[in-house]
């Protein structure tokens, strides 16, 4: 039977507690979708800080549970059948815990797959989409010569935007109830603060957005899950 310590992860960040969560995770937008989570459901669980330096994310532990050196990996040492599961890319946590909690995904058939519907919007759009864009608008891309590129991400952040600016008109929630589709998609749209995109998009005019996230960030679990593990 396979056990927490097979896991070569734990020799770089080793389990103060065994038998709950381990999160490994930085917070970014795709890492705070599962320590949201795991507040929201009041799991167990154990936060272990990996930043997106190569000592970390590139090393060879971190590499053994996630071949894609990305964040957020969790084990859950109590997983399907009893055994320990290793699970990376945050949709998929965010389905698991989902799962094996039975919140957060809707209530029936129609709703779990609307849930769906709308993280996939968020993991094949919103978040790369978005993430391009800080990289051509904040980071080391700003200071390209070509304009374009940062021009195609904004347009496409722009009309993302759109799309979720319309679909929330009446709506508190994504899905009408608070699921894993609103914590994948807000930490996103908080992103654009942070990138200092929020005039480049017109955040200001997509009011539904605004309140949509105001809302989010009232809840004490989306507070906790923002700043675990801590930055510094
Ligand atoms: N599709 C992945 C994306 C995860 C991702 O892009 N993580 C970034 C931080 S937000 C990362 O770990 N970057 C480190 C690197 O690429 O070296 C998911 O949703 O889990």
């Amino acid at each position: 039977m396979t056990t927490l310590s097979d896991f070569p992860i734990t020799q770089k960040w080793p389990p103060a507690n065994p038998d709950v969560i381990q999160l490994y995770a930085f917070p970014t937008p795709n890492g705070v979708k599962a320590s949201i989570m795991l507040e929201e459901t009041r799991l167990a669980y154990e936060a272990h800080k990996v930043t997106l330096a190569d000592a970390d994310v590139k090393s060879p532990e971190f590499l053994s549970l996630n071949p894609n050196n990305k964040i957020p990996a969790i084990i859950d040492p109590d997983g399907p059948g009893g055994e320990p599961l290793g699970l990376w890319e945050s949709g998929a946590i965010l389905i698991y815990l989902a799962e094996k909690t039975g919140k957060f995904m809707g209530e029936s058939l129609s709703e779990k797959y609307l849930t769906h519907q709308w993280l996939m919007f968020q993991m094949g759009g919103v978040g790369p989409m978005f993430g391009q864009l800080g990289f051509f608008y904040k980071f080391a891309g700003s200071e390209y010569e070509d304009k374009r590129p940062q021009q195609r991400y904004i347009n496409e952040a722009k009309r993302l935007l759109a799309v979720l600016e319309k679909h929330m008109e009446g709506r508190d929630w994504v899905t009408g109830t608070y699921s894993i589709a609103d914590m994948a998609i807000a930490p996103w749209l908080r992103a654009l603060d942070f990138y200092g995109a929020l005039d480049a998009v017109g955040w200001a005019d997509h009011k539904n957005l605004v309140a949509y996230l105001d809302r989010f960030l009232d809840r004490p679990a989306v507070q906790k899950g923002l700043v675990t593990p801590p930055r510094d």
